[in-house]
């Protein structure tokens, strides 16, 4: 360490030095000029004012109501990372800083320090106007800062709960001396009271001094501080959850928790911290000493480094010393250590000994004055002693690479010099104080959390969409409103919040109808929200413009339908959606809105009180405790037990109980498709490899939101056995013994269920017999060995089983991939092949085996985790929402979509039975390069012909996380008819000629 400062003994008289000129380099800290009774009025700097820096926070708007240090210490931090920071003072006075010295070219420095970047605006909230403007401010605020004691803002009716209302995404940062609870919350602090509570005083100081105050307002700062990472932590949360919330820190708080040492004594022992000078409590030398002229630091951490500092200091019969063998030989003897040293180091300068102990490896520093410590080349090369507004002052501590750290930002305002510009800005927008039905619905949505929108623009809708987008949702547009409704649908799956698709009226409602049906037949959680004609004209069929009587239209395919006529119903419409798209078994609802009422006006206070923030949507449903205990009795009757999981299950997010239950119990599982990875593949209990035999023998079934339709082959012998028993849990009573007699039934919701098992399970209660897990096991290794055979194929062309070989290599080592399925044979296959290894992280055709939902379910599950996705689809399925490839490339969505390309629906050498020219019913565009369809939006193209080119493929595509396209050409001629289902398939029994 090369200590180039000079350390000359004060600049404590440098005052009487003239004040240097604004904007040159050179200038030097602040002259502690006595100051007269007089406030001097603070003048901005003239000339252009720097801007203000882009930073990680730009965009981000601060309204600044904190006073003082501690606050404006922590959206200082906040504008030098780039947000707009407006404080807001009371008119006349101002921030009580404002009249604090020291002054400097007429600013008060204890001002400026904590205000420069900022904007000011002199407001009265308890005036009307006033008022009116700071609402509109609050409106469109990311943060609202205050330190008034608890209870002062209530009083103006701006409580966190009052302001969410009228901006739920609000972040409201509270920073007081106590908090927002407990039995001081009120009472006044200030900087040394805090100090002198939180023990803080009681710890600095020499033992036989007085306890003592640090050196600066630290437990003003450190509210501050720890208010910017409550704020920042928030901001996090807000993106995932669309809604603001409280930040409660306080000074006491802030300061108790920095005690460290202090506090571990009195821990380990029960006896309060001493005050130990400049020691170290439990490293000795670690102390200031006394060089000839000043004194410095020596920070000596263990017996080595000590050896080499007695030897710098020509002392090595210290190490030998009995007193100082080991550190705490030396802890004991801290003092007499202290004199042999300093013996030696009195008879030189520090600067000699900062030199030789430095170079003896041992850390030593100097102890500066402020005013070297400003004037440090370190200091100066971190960009630490800036120019802000003609002064110097610190600058931001927080470096982020990719973002200027600029020498010279814009200064602290003038009481209201921002005010007649803010005032217009936020000149009441809605001056007669109206609102509207576009506004109320992005409020409703946003207050309830929903935070995302997959749609389609056009009459009547396009402005809400706008709207929405400018509120701050996430509006992502479609070519397909099946596609929107289908990304809304898996959105809902994968965060239990119900995903909102906007569609038009009419034809787009309809598109978008398919997606709400086969949402609600998987017991999706979605919302279609579509606008519609005039009801006027639709009702007697006048022949409205897209005339569709939409809600009715619905009803038969979604939860529910409901409609809104009046713009007050809007936050009742979207409270109704919300609750039944969640509760019970999840599902689709349908929300009307005529166009009429989406620009229908309401006063805006009237409007606020509309909206409806949904309580407990979601409630839990725990079931009787005699259905836990009847189904407990039963399992443990079984021999050859099994669980069969499905998608609720997975839906429930449970994954940790659901897992205990299986493994406690050690009964065998079998996942339905997309509850795979629930618990990984490649779990000794998972019977995926061996699932005939395990249908087939079971004795005793446990389905766990698995239902008994076609999937399961509605439970009939084969494949399952006649005499086997069953245990369901379903949230929904109507399932049960829908297709064959339930005997135990556990009605409730998933994790209430599971967690009522678990509590009612006896140790060694249910226990499967070791031959039923033998012979499963035995069945399974069987299976492995014959599809690792299947999986090494390496011809040309490839089958289905070599292509998915390559792509189960590849997503071995990445369990964060999305794995989107699609097909018949394609799907069917890479069900088996593709091992998952984390809960829902494969999604696919689902209960109705429908093909068009690829795309849609990609683009939903990649917005919602922006986890990649590898879409695999058949080339007859992908061409169902192809062009949604667009969509992909519009919003750069990591997603990889592989097309098995056979040429066809199940295989691509189908027959004409006419013998005409036409290709036959299932033959699709033979030699097709589906790559090229990608490059037309920019998109990475490949073409595999061969499983290691398909590997390499999809690595590549994977590692750019680009969108991209794979063609993987495989061989026409192998497909089975309708992939594993094909005695679903009815076939003409009198019909001749060739059947595939
Ligand atoms: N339309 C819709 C909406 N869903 C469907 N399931 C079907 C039609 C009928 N169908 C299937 O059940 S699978 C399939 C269709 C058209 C396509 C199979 O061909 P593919 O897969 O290319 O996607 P493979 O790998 O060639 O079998
Ligand atoms: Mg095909």
């Amino acid at each position: 360490m090369a200590m180039e400062v000079r350390m000359s003994e004060a600049t404590r008289d440098k005052s009487a030095q003239p004040a240097s000129v604004h904007g040159r380099a050179s200038v030097v800290g602040p002259p502690n000029r006595p100051e007269p009774d007089r406030v001097p009025e603070h003048k901005p700097p003239s000339g252009p004012e720097p801007q203000r820096v882009a930073g990680p926070f730009s965009g981000l708007l601060v309204i600044d109501l904190t006073h003082v240090l501690n606050g404006p210490f922590g959206t200082t931090i906040l504008g030098d990372l780039g947000a707009r920071v407006i404080k807001i003072e009371r008119p006349g006075h101002g921030d009580d800083t404002r009249t604090f010295g020291p002054f400097f070219m007429g600013q008060s420095l204890y001002f400026s320090f904590v205000n420069r970047g900022k904007e000011s605006i002199a407001l009265n909230l308890k005036a009307e106007a006033d008022r009116a403007v700071f609402l509109n401010m609050v409106r469109q605020a990311d943060i609202l800062t205050e330190n008034f004691r608890p209870g002062a803002m209530d009083r103006l009716g701006c409580s966190f709960g009052e302001l969410s209302k009228i901006n739920p995404r609000l972040i409201y940062a509270s920073s007081t001396g106590f908090g927002q609870t407990g039995p001081l919350r009120t009472f006044p602090a200030y900087d040394t009271i805090v100090q002198g509570m939180s023990s803080l005083m009681s710890l600095t100081g020499f033992p036989d001094g007085p306890p003592t105050r640090v050196g600066t307002s630290v437990s003003d700062l450190v509210g501050g501080t720890f208010m910017f990472c409550g704020i920042a932590a928030a901001l996090y949360a807000r993106e995932k959850t669309g809604v603001g919330c409280h930040v409660d820190v306080s000074m006491l708080d802030g300061t108790f928790c920095f005690l460290e040492q202090g506090l571990m004594h009195y821990a380990a022992t029960g006896k309060p911290a001493e005050r130990i000078g400049n020691r170290h409590p439990y490293m000795t030398p670690f102390d200031t000493f006394e060089a000839s002229d000043r004194q410095f630091v020596i920070c000596c951490g263990n017996d080595h480094l000590f050896g080499e500092l007695c030897k710098a200091i020509g002392r090595p019969e210290l190490t030998v010393d009995a007193r100082f063998l080991t550190d705490p030989d030396r802890n004991k003897n801290a003092a007499a250590l202290k004199i042999e040293m300093e013996v030696a180091l009195k008879r030189q300068p520090a600067e000699h000994w900062l030199k030789v102990i430095h170079e003896a490896g041992v850390p030593v520093g100097p102890i500066l004055d402020s005013a070297e410590a400003a004037e440090l080349p370190q200091i100066k090369a971190r960009n630490m002693w800036i120019e802000a507004g003609g002064v110097k002052m610190p600058g931001n501590p927080v470096k982020l690479s990719g973002y200027d750290d600029p020498p010279v930002r814009a200064g602290a305002p003038a009481l209201d010099q921002h005010g007649p510009a803010l005032r217009a800005e936020f000149a009441a927008v809605d001056s007669a104080g109206l609102t509207d039905g576009f506004h109320l619905m992005v409020d409703a949505l946003k207050l309830n959390g929903l935070d995302t929108m997959y749609g389609v623009a056009g009459i009547p809708v396009t402005d809400l969409a706008r709207l929405a987008q400018a509120e701050g949702i996430r509006y992502v547009g479609f070519r397909h409103e099946q596609s929107a409704g289908n990304a809304a649908a898996i959105a809902g799956y994968l965060t239990r919040k119900p995903g909102v698709c906007l569609t038009v009226s009419a034809p787009g409602f309809l598109n978008g109808l398919t997606a709400l049906a086969n949402a609600t037949t998987n017991g999706f959680p979605m919302i279609q929200i579509s606008g519609s004609s005039d009801r006027a004209k639709v009702d007697l069929q006048r022949g409205a413009y897209e005339e569709l009587d939409q809600m009715n239209a619905a009803k038969p395919f979604a939860k529910a339908a409901y409609r809104v006529d009046r713009v007050e119903d809007i936050g009742l419409g979207v409270a109704r959606a919300l609750r039944t798209a969640l509760s019970g078994r999840p599902g689709g609802v349908y929300l009307d809105l005529p166009g009429s009422v989406l620009n229908a006006t309401l006063d805006g206070r009237a409007g606020a009180r509309s909206l409806i923030r949904v309580v407990d949507p979601e409630p839990r449903q725990p079931p009787a405790p005699e259905a836990v205990q009847r189904a407990l009795d039963l399992l443990a009757r079984a021999e050859r037990p099994l669980i069969v999981l499905g998608k609720g299950a997975a839906y429930a997010q449970v994954d940790a109980g659901i897992r205990e239950f299986i493994e406690k119990t050690g009964i065998p599982f079998q996942p339905m498709s997309m509850a795979k990875g629930l618990l990984p593949d490649d779990h000794p209990q998972s019977t995926m490899a061996t699932r005939s035999y395990a249908l087939a023998n079971a004795d005793m079934v446990m389905l766990v939101g698995a239902r008994l339709n076609w999937l399961l082959a509605h439970g009939e012998s084969p494949p399952w056995s006649r005499d086997a028993r069953f245990v369901q849990l379903d949230i929904d009573p109507t399932e049960i013994d829908s297709n064959r007699a339930i005997d135990a039934p556990v009605v409730g919701d998933i994790a209430s269920s599971v967690s009522a098992l678990l509590a009612a399970l006896a140790p060694g209660q249910i226990k499967p017999r070791a031959s039923w897990v033998e012979a499963l096991a035995q069945k399974k290794r069987h299976n492995v060995e014959r599809m690792a055979q299947h999986l090494a194929a390496k011809h040309t062309p490839m089958g289905f089983f070599g292509a998915l070989g390559a792509i189960k290599e590849v997503l071995a080592d990445k369990p964060d991939v999305f794995v989107v399925n699609e097909g018949a044979n394609t799907l069917d296959l890479a069900r088996d092949v593709l091992e998952m290894r984390t809960p829902r992280k494969r999604i696919d055709s689902g209960t109705w085996g429908v093909m068009g939902i690829g795309m849609g379910y990609a683009i939903g599950a990649s917005v919602v985790s922006g986890n990649p996705v590898v879409a695999i689809e058949g080339d007859s399925a992908f061409g169902f929402s192809g062009m949604e490839i667009e969509t992909i490339c519009r919003y750069h969505l990591p997603i990889v979509t592989v097309v098995f390309n056979n040429g066809g629906i199940y295989r691509g050498d189908g027959v004409n039975l006419a013998g005409g020219a036409d290709p036959s019913p299932t033959t699709l565009m033979r030699g097709a390069r589906y790559d090229k369809l990608i490059e037309a939006f920019g998109g990475a193209s490949y073409y595999a012909v061969d499983p290691p080119g398909l590997a390499n493929a999809l690595s590549a595509a994977l590692a750019a996380g680009e969108p991209a396209l794979i063609d993987c050409a495989i061989d026409p001629s192998i497909g089975t008819e309708s992939g594993h289902i094909g005695k679903l398939n009815p076939r003409s029994a009198v019909s001749v000629g060739p059947h595939v």
